[in-house]
C-alpha cells in the first residue's frame, strides 16, 4: 500500500512538474531592470534616460530566430535590433526601449502590412492559448492541436474571441512606426488596453517609407490576468513584484516592400513561431531587484497589518535592504523591540508614530510612518 502511494506521489510529480516547465528556452532567464523610482523613463522617444541599464539587460539580433526560413543568419545590413525592458517597483507596467536599423521602413499602408514590433506577455505566466483561433487553415494538424483556444467544436471562434483572446495573455501588434495610424494594434477582445492609463508609447525616427535608417521605440504596457471586452472595471492588472518570472517574448515582422505580398522575415525570440498564440511558448523573463549601484548600502523599510483589531494586534515585517545586524522598534506608545518582525499588542487607541531604527556594517538607517498606523 505504501509502495503504491509512494509511486502514484512520484507518478503525480513528475506529472506536475512537466506542467509547469511551460515557458520555451528553459536554458534561458531575460532580465528586466528595474528603474529607481526617481529615474522613470520619460516617453518621449528620446533614449538618454536607458543609458543606465547595463549591457548585459540588452537583447540583442543574436537572440532572435527568422522562424520563416528567409534569413538563415541574423543580417545586421537587413535589420538589427537592440531591445530593452525595465519596471518600476510599485507600478504593475513593463517599460520598453526597441532600437532598431531596417533597410526598409514600410509603414505607408494604413492596415496590417506595416514593420512590426510584435510582443506578447503574460504577467502571471499561466501558459495556454491566447487567441480565439488557429489561423487552422494555415496550420499543420500539429500545431493546431497545441495552440487552437477551442478543440471543442460546441465552442465557436466569435464565443471563443469574446471570452479568451488576449484576456489572460496579450499580444501587441506595435506599427514601427505609426503614421496616421495608433500605436499599436492591441489582438485581444479588450482592445482599452493600449489607451492610457495602461499604455503609452512615443517614436523618434528621421525617414519616410522605404528608406533606410534607424528607429527609437520607447513604450510602457500594463500586463492583465484578467482582461476582458467589457472594459477595465472587471480587470485585474498582474502585479509585479521582484524576482517574479513573466512570461514574454516578441517577433520583428519585417517587411520591406508595399507592394509585396507577405513578409521578409518574421524574426522571434521564441523558438515557436505560434507564440503569438499560446503563452506556453513564451520566454521565461526575470523582473529583478536594483542594481547595486543605483541602491543606498543600507536603508529601512517596513509595513504592518493589523492582525485582530479588536485586539489591537498588529504584525510588523522588516522589508529594509543591506546588510542588517540590528532592528529596534519604537510602537509608538512607550513600548519597543529588538526583533526584526515584531507583533505587538497595544493597549489604547490611537494614531501612532512608529520608527524602525537597523544598523549594520555599512551605517544605520531609520524609517518611521507617521500615523498611519491606526487603532480603535
Ligand atoms: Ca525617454
Ligand atoms: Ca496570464
Ligand atoms: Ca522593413
Amino acid at each position: 500500500m505504501q509502495v503504491h502511494r509512494a509511486l502514484l506521489l512520484a507518478f503525480f510529480a513528475l506529472v506536475f512538474t512537466s506542467t509547469v516547465a511551460a515557458l520555451d528556452r528553459p536554458d534561458v532567464t531575460f532580465k528586466i531592470f528595474q528603474f529607481p523610482a526617481d529615474k522613470i523613463p520619460r516617453i518621449d522617444g528620446n533614449a538618454d534616460d536607458w543609458a543606465m541599464v547595463p549591457e548585459d539587460y540588452v537583447i540583442g539580433m543574436d537572440q532572435f530566430v527568422d522562424d520563416t526560413g528567409k534569413h538563415p543568419k541574423p543580417d545586421p545590413k537587413n535589420l538589427d535590433v537592440r531591445i530593452r525592458v525595465g519596471w518600476v517597483k510599485g507600478l504593475n507596467r513593463l517599460y520598453f526601449l526597441y532600437e532598431a536599423y531596417d533597410d526598409y521602413w514600410d509603414f505607408a499602408r494604413p492596415d496590417l502590412h506595416n514593420d512590426t514590433f510584435e510582443i506578447v506577455v503574460d504577467g502571471d505566466a499561466s501558459g495556454g492559448p491566447l487567441i480565439d483561433k488557429g489561423h487552422r487553415e494555415f496550420w499543420t494538424p500539429e500545431q493546431v492541436g497545441t495552440v487552437a483556444a477551442m478543440p471543442d467544436d460546441r465552442i465557436s471562434v466569435d464565443e471563443a474571441h469574446w471570452a479568451i483572446h488576449g484576456v489572460h495573455a496579450q499580444n501587441y501588434h506595435i506599427f514601427t512606426p505609426a503614421e496616421g495610424k495608433d500605436w499599436c494594434m492591441a489582438w485581444t477582445s479588450a482592445t482599452w488596453i493600449k489607451e492610457l492609463p495602461w499604455a503609452n508609447a512615443a517614436c523618434a525616427y528621421n525617414f519616410k517609407p522605404g528608406e533606410s535608417g534607424k528607429l527609437v521605440l520607447e513604450f510602457w504596457i500594463t500586463p492583465f490576468d484578467y482582461a476582458g471586452p467589457e472594459g477595465p472595471q472587471r480587470a485585474v492588472e498582474s502585479v509585479l513584484h521582484e524576482n517574479k518570472i513573466l512570461g514574454l517574448s516578441f517577433a520583428v515582422i519585417d517587411y520591406d516592400d508595399v507592394g509585396k505580398r507577405g513578409t521578409n522575415g518574421f524574426w522571434n525570440l521564441s523558438r515557436h513561431h505560434t507564440m503569438y498564440g499560446n503563452a506556453s511558448e513564451l520566454c521565461a523573463f526575470k523582473l529583478m531587484p536594483i542594481e547595486p549601484q543605483f541602491r543606498k548600502p543600507i536603508e529601512a523599510q517596513w509595513t504592518w497589518q493589523v492582525v485582530d483589531m479588536d485586539r489591537r494586534l498588529v504584525a510588523f515585517k522588516d522589508l529594509s535592504v543591506g546588510k542588517i545586524t540590528s532592528w529596534k522598534w519604537d510602537f509608538g506608545d512607550g513600548e519597543t523591540s529588538t526583533e526584526q518582525n515584531p507583533i505587538h499588542q497595544y493597549k489604547q487607541p490611537g494614531n501612532l508614530v512608529v520608527v524602525l531604527e537597523i544598523e549594520g556594517p555599512d551605517g544605520k538607517s531609520r524609517r518611521s510612518k507617521v500615523w498611519d498606523v491606526q487603532l480603535k
